[in-house]
Protein backbone atom coordinates (compact mmCIF):
# COMPACT_ATOMS: atom_id res chain seq x y z
CA UNK A 1 0.00 0.00 0.00
CA UNK A 2 1.35 3.45 -1.12
CA UNK A 3 2.02 5.92 2.27
CA UNK A 4 0.39 8.79 -0.08
CA UNK A 5 -2.39 8.18 -2.59
CA UNK A 6 -3.37 10.24 -5.37
CA UNK A 7 -6.39 10.29 -6.75
CA UNK A 8 -7.53 12.16 -10.11
CA UNK A 9 -11.45 13.21 -10.56
CA UNK A 10 -11.30 15.11 -13.68
CA UNK A 11 -9.32 18.14 -13.08
CA UNK A 12 -8.84 17.92 -9.50
CA UNK A 13 -6.08 15.82 -7.88
CA UNK A 14 -6.46 14.79 -4.31
CA UNK A 15 -3.69 13.46 -2.49
CA UNK A 16 -4.15 11.16 1.23
CA UNK A 17 -1.65 10.52 3.54
CA UNK A 18 -2.07 6.83 4.17
CA UNK A 19 -0.89 5.94 7.43
CA UNK A 20 -3.78 5.60 9.98
CA UNK A 21 -2.12 3.17 12.03
CA UNK A 22 0.17 5.92 13.18
CA UNK A 23 -2.38 8.61 12.49
CA UNK A 24 -1.11 9.85 9.35
CA UNK A 25 2.69 10.71 11.05
CA UNK A 26 5.30 12.07 8.47
CA UNK A 27 8.53 9.70 8.46
CA UNK A 28 11.00 9.74 5.76
CA UNK A 29 9.33 7.73 3.21
CA UNK A 30 6.17 9.82 3.16
CA UNK A 31 8.06 13.20 2.59
CA UNK A 32 9.65 11.09 0.07
CA UNK A 33 6.35 9.80 -1.62
CA UNK A 34 4.48 12.85 -0.58
CA UNK A 35 7.29 15.16 -2.72
CA UNK A 36 7.25 12.04 -5.41
CA UNK A 37 3.22 12.41 -6.02
CA UNK A 38 3.65 16.25 -6.62
CA UNK A 39 6.94 16.09 -8.54
CA UNK A 40 4.02 13.73 -10.62
CA UNK A 41 1.00 15.62 -10.57
CA UNK A 42 -0.06 16.72 -14.73
CA UNK A 43 -0.15 20.48 -14.95
CA UNK A 44 -1.36 20.64 -18.27
CA UNK A 45 -4.52 18.33 -16.90
CA UNK A 46 -4.52 19.25 -13.20
CA UNK A 47 -6.03 22.55 -12.18
CA UNK A 48 -6.46 22.08 -8.26
CA UNK A 49 -4.89 19.33 -5.88
CA UNK A 50 -6.90 18.21 -2.29
CA UNK A 51 -4.38 16.74 0.66
CA UNK A 52 -5.94 14.94 3.05
CA UNK A 53 -5.61 12.13 5.83
CA UNK A 54 -6.81 8.35 5.67
CA UNK A 55 -9.26 7.36 8.10
CA UNK A 56 -11.56 9.79 10.07
CA UNK A 57 -9.55 10.54 13.43
CA UNK A 58 -5.95 12.36 11.83
CA UNK A 59 -5.24 14.61 9.03
CA UNK A 60 -1.62 14.39 10.28
CA UNK A 61 -0.83 14.01 13.74
CA UNK A 62 3.30 15.74 12.86
CA UNK A 63 6.47 14.48 12.01
CA UNK A 64 7.60 10.86 13.15
CA UNK A 65 8.28 11.01 17.00
CA UNK A 66 9.81 7.31 16.87
CA UNK A 67 11.87 8.45 14.00
CA UNK A 68 13.06 11.62 15.43
CA UNK A 69 13.36 10.80 19.07
CA UNK A 70 17.39 9.20 18.60
CA UNK A 71 18.50 11.97 16.37
CA UNK A 72 21.04 14.79 17.10
CA UNK A 73 21.86 18.09 16.07
CA UNK A 74 22.79 16.84 12.60
CA UNK A 75 20.35 13.85 12.26
CA UNK A 76 17.53 16.70 13.48
CA UNK A 77 18.64 19.68 10.64
CA UNK A 78 18.78 16.82 7.86
CA UNK A 79 15.19 16.00 8.73
CA UNK A 80 13.88 19.43 9.21
CA UNK A 81 15.61 20.41 5.67
CA UNK A 82 13.82 17.35 3.95
CA UNK A 83 10.39 18.24 5.64
CA UNK A 84 11.15 21.88 4.73
CA UNK A 85 11.93 20.75 0.80
CA UNK A 86 8.58 19.35 0.52
CA UNK A 87 6.62 21.90 2.47
CA UNK A 88 8.29 24.90 0.32
CA UNK A 89 7.58 22.76 -2.84
CA UNK A 90 3.75 22.34 -1.80
CA UNK A 91 3.29 26.37 -0.89
CA UNK A 92 5.39 27.52 -3.99
CA UNK A 93 3.64 24.70 -6.58
CA UNK A 94 1.78 26.32 -9.20
CA UNK A 95 -1.42 24.85 -8.96
CA UNK A 96 -3.69 25.60 -5.95
CA UNK A 97 -3.63 23.28 -2.99
CA UNK A 98 -6.57 22.83 -1.16
CA UNK A 99 -6.08 20.90 2.90
CA UNK A 100 -9.00 19.16 3.82
CA UNK A 101 -8.23 18.70 7.74
CA UNK A 102 -10.27 15.49 9.16
CA UNK A 103 -8.49 15.47 12.87
CA UNK A 104 -5.31 15.85 14.40
CA UNK A 105 -3.12 18.20 12.67
CA UNK A 106 -0.28 18.50 15.44
CA UNK A 107 3.26 19.70 14.70
CA UNK A 108 4.65 18.74 11.05
CA UNK A 109 0.43 18.13 10.64
CA UNK A 110 -0.34 21.79 11.00
CA UNK A 111 2.81 22.61 9.35
CA UNK A 112 1.39 21.04 6.24
CA UNK A 113 -1.76 22.19 6.27
CA UNK A 114 -0.06 25.86 6.33
CA UNK A 115 2.13 24.96 3.61
CA UNK A 116 -1.28 24.77 1.70
CA UNK A 117 -3.13 27.80 0.15
CA UNK A 118 -6.64 27.13 1.82
CA UNK A 119 -7.48 25.12 5.01
CA UNK A 120 -10.84 24.07 5.53
CA UNK A 121 -11.54 21.42 8.57
CA UNK A 122 -14.00 18.87 10.05
CA UNK A 123 -15.31 19.61 13.36
CA UNK A 124 -13.35 16.73 15.38
CA UNK A 125 -9.86 18.44 13.70
CA UNK A 126 -7.10 19.47 16.70
CA UNK A 127 -4.49 21.85 15.87
CA UNK A 128 -1.24 22.37 17.73
CA UNK A 129 2.41 22.93 17.97
CA UNK A 130 3.25 21.05 20.70
CA UNK A 131 7.00 20.85 19.48
CA UNK A 132 8.11 22.69 22.92
CA UNK A 133 6.81 20.31 24.94
CA UNK A 134 8.64 18.20 23.18
CA UNK A 135 12.00 19.90 23.88
CA UNK A 136 12.25 21.26 20.08
CA UNK A 137 11.03 24.01 17.59
CA UNK A 138 8.91 23.32 14.93
CA UNK A 139 11.13 22.02 12.12
CA UNK A 140 9.00 22.40 8.81
CA UNK A 141 8.08 25.70 8.62
CA UNK A 142 5.97 26.57 12.14
CA UNK A 143 7.60 29.35 13.41
CA UNK A 144 7.51 31.03 9.79
CA UNK A 145 4.27 30.21 8.74
CA UNK A 146 1.80 30.42 11.33
CA UNK A 147 2.86 34.38 12.58
CA UNK A 148 2.24 35.27 8.93
CA UNK A 149 -1.02 33.31 8.92
CA UNK A 150 -2.39 34.67 12.30
CA UNK A 151 -1.71 37.23 14.60
CA UNK A 152 1.67 37.13 16.03
CA UNK A 153 0.96 37.73 19.26
CA UNK A 154 -1.32 34.38 19.49
CA UNK A 155 1.10 32.44 17.16
CA UNK A 156 3.51 32.85 19.97
CA UNK A 157 0.78 31.70 22.44
CA UNK A 158 0.20 28.47 20.27
CA UNK A 159 4.25 28.01 20.04
CA UNK A 160 5.28 28.98 23.42
CA UNK A 161 2.40 26.56 25.43
CA UNK A 162 2.15 23.72 23.02
CA UNK A 163 -1.45 23.41 23.76
CA UNK A 164 -3.58 22.41 21.25
CA UNK A 165 -6.82 23.88 19.89
CA UNK A 166 -9.85 22.68 18.45
CA UNK A 167 -11.54 23.72 15.03
CA UNK A 168 -13.75 26.39 16.44
CA UNK A 169 -10.82 28.28 18.03
CA UNK A 170 -8.64 27.43 14.36
CA UNK A 171 -11.80 29.17 12.35
CA UNK A 172 -11.86 32.01 15.19
CA UNK A 173 -7.84 32.98 14.53
CA UNK A 174 -8.22 32.32 11.19
CA UNK A 175 -6.37 29.71 10.57
CA UNK A 176 -9.07 27.58 8.57
CA UNK A 177 -11.53 29.31 5.95
CA UNK A 178 -14.38 27.60 7.18
CA UNK A 179 -15.48 24.25 9.33
CA UNK A 180 -17.86 21.38 8.58
CA UNK A 181 -19.00 18.22 10.25
CA UNK A 182 -16.80 14.69 8.91
CA UNK A 183 -19.66 14.30 6.28
CA UNK A 184 -19.50 17.03 4.82
CA UNK A 185 -15.71 18.15 4.38
CA UNK A 186 -14.43 16.34 1.50
CA UNK A 187 -17.54 17.52 -0.55
CA UNK A 188 -17.00 20.69 0.42
CA UNK A 189 -13.07 20.70 -0.67
CA UNK A 190 -14.54 19.03 -3.66
CA UNK A 191 -16.74 21.52 -4.69
CA UNK A 192 -14.49 24.56 -4.12
CA UNK A 193 -11.72 22.37 -5.95
CA UNK A 194 -13.96 22.04 -9.28
CA UNK A 195 -15.30 25.77 -8.75
CA UNK A 196 -11.46 26.56 -8.59
CA UNK A 197 -11.29 24.29 -11.87
CA UNK A 198 -13.52 25.69 -13.99
CA UNK A 199 -11.90 29.03 -13.76
CA UNK A 200 -9.30 30.26 -15.96
CA UNK A 201 -5.90 28.18 -14.64
CA UNK A 202 -3.32 30.32 -15.77
CA UNK A 203 -5.02 33.34 -14.20
CA UNK A 204 -5.34 30.96 -10.75
CA UNK A 205 -2.02 30.18 -10.80
CA UNK A 206 -0.64 33.58 -11.60
CA UNK A 207 -3.14 34.67 -8.74
CA UNK A 208 -1.52 31.82 -6.47
CA UNK A 209 2.11 33.56 -7.82
CA UNK A 210 1.05 37.30 -7.22
CA UNK A 211 -0.24 36.51 -3.69
CA UNK A 212 2.54 34.71 -2.62
CA UNK A 213 5.41 36.64 -3.55
CA UNK A 214 3.13 40.22 -3.70
CA UNK A 215 3.15 39.24 0.16
CA UNK A 216 7.10 39.60 0.35
CA UNK A 217 7.63 43.00 -1.46
CA UNK A 218 7.02 46.37 -0.40
CA UNK A 219 3.57 47.67 -2.10
CA UNK A 220 5.32 49.41 -4.98
CA UNK A 221 6.66 46.61 -6.39
CA UNK A 222 4.01 44.50 -5.49
CA UNK A 223 1.52 46.43 -7.89
CA UNK A 224 4.04 46.46 -10.33
CA UNK A 225 4.60 42.92 -10.38
CA UNK A 226 0.56 42.87 -10.37
CA UNK A 227 0.09 44.93 -13.21
CA UNK A 228 2.82 42.56 -15.45
CA UNK A 229 0.80 39.59 -14.84
CA UNK A 230 -2.32 41.05 -15.21
CA UNK A 231 -1.25 42.32 -18.76
CA UNK A 232 0.44 38.95 -19.71
CA UNK A 233 -3.20 37.80 -18.75
CA UNK A 234 -4.56 39.58 -22.12
CA UNK A 235 -2.36 37.73 -24.12
CA UNK A 236 -3.71 34.11 -23.07
CA UNK A 237 -6.19 32.37 -25.39
CA UNK A 238 -8.22 31.98 -21.78
CA UNK A 239 -8.65 35.86 -21.43
CA UNK A 240 -10.27 35.79 -25.16
CA UNK A 241 -12.64 33.06 -23.82
CA UNK A 242 -13.64 33.92 -20.51
CA UNK A 243 -14.39 37.68 -21.60
CA UNK A 244 -15.52 36.53 -25.03
CA UNK A 245 -18.57 34.39 -23.03
CA UNK A 246 -19.42 37.44 -20.90
CA UNK A 247 -20.21 39.60 -23.72
CA UNK A 248 -21.46 36.91 -25.79
CA UNK A 249 -23.95 36.06 -22.77
CA UNK A 250 -22.53 32.50 -22.87
CA UNK A 251 -22.63 30.21 -19.69
CA UNK A 252 -20.49 27.59 -20.89
CA UNK A 253 -16.71 28.48 -20.99
CA UNK A 254 -14.23 26.02 -22.52
CA UNK A 255 -10.48 27.40 -20.94
CA UNK A 256 -7.46 25.47 -22.78
CA UNK A 257 -4.81 26.36 -20.83
CA UNK A 258 -3.12 28.56 -22.96
N1 LIG B 1 4.78 10.21 15.44
C1 LIG B 1 4.80 8.87 15.47
N2 LIG B 1 3.73 8.12 15.83
C2 LIG B 1 2.61 8.76 16.18
C3 LIG B 1 2.52 10.17 16.18
C4 LIG B 1 3.68 10.91 15.78
N3 LIG B 1 3.68 12.24 15.69
N4 LIG B 1 1.28 10.52 16.59
C5 LIG B 1 0.62 9.37 16.83
N5 LIG B 1 1.42 8.30 16.59
C6 LIG B 1 1.10 6.89 16.75
C7 LIG B 1 1.12 6.46 18.21
O1 LIG B 1 2.43 6.19 18.62
C8 LIG B 1 0.23 5.24 18.16
O2 LIG B 1 0.98 4.15 17.67
P1 LIG B 1 0.92 2.71 18.44
O3 LIG B 1 -0.52 2.29 18.28
O4 LIG B 1 1.88 1.87 17.66
O5 LIG B 1 1.30 2.98 19.85
C9 LIG B 1 -0.80 5.58 17.10
O6 LIG B 1 -0.24 6.66 16.32
C10 LIG B 1 -2.11 6.07 17.68
O7 LIG B 1 -1.81 7.13 18.56
P2 LIG B 1 -2.37 7.20 20.07
O8 LIG B 1 -2.60 5.84 20.60
O9 LIG B 1 -1.47 8.11 20.83
O10 LIG B 1 -3.79 7.89 19.79
P3 LIG B 1 -4.61 8.82 20.79
O11 LIG B 1 -5.93 9.02 20.15
O12 LIG B 1 -4.56 8.29 22.17
O13 LIG B 1 -3.82 10.21 20.80
C11 LIG B 1 -2.69 12.09 19.82
C12 LIG B 1 -3.75 10.98 19.64
C13 LIG B 1 -3.14 13.08 20.87
C14 LIG B 1 -2.56 12.78 18.47
C15 LIG B 1 -1.35 11.44 20.24
O14 LIG B 1 -1.07 10.36 19.33
C16 LIG B 1 -0.20 12.38 20.18
O15 LIG B 1 -0.04 13.21 21.06
N6 LIG B 1 0.65 12.26 19.13
C17 LIG B 1 1.82 13.10 18.99
C18 LIG B 1 1.44 14.48 18.54
C19 LIG B 1 2.64 15.35 18.43
O16 LIG B 1 3.30 15.66 19.39
N7 LIG B 1 2.96 15.79 17.19
C20 LIG B 1 4.07 16.65 16.93
C21 LIG B 1 5.29 15.85 16.62
S1 LIG B 1 6.72 16.87 16.53
C22 LIG B 1 6.65 17.54 15.01
O17 LIG B 1 5.75 17.35 14.25
C23 LIG B 1 7.78 18.42 14.65
C24 LIG B 1 7.82 18.75 13.19
C25 LIG B 1 9.14 19.28 12.81
C26 LIG B 1 10.16 18.21 12.85
C27 LIG B 1 11.50 18.75 12.67
C28 LIG B 1 12.49 17.68 12.44
C29 LIG B 1 13.73 17.78 13.20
Amino acid sequence: MALVEYKVDGAVGTITINRPEALNALNSDVLTELENVFDNVDQNVIRCLIITGAGDKSFVAGADIGEMHNLDGEGGKAFGIKGNAVMRKIETFPLPVIAAINGFALGGGNELAMSCDIRICSDNAVFGQPETALGVTPGFGGTQRLPRLINPGMAKQILYTSKNFKADEAYRLGLVNAVYTQEELMPAAEKMAKTIAACGPIAVRDCKKLVNEGLEKNMDDAIAFEAEIFGSTFDTNDQKEGMGAFVEKRKEKNFTNS
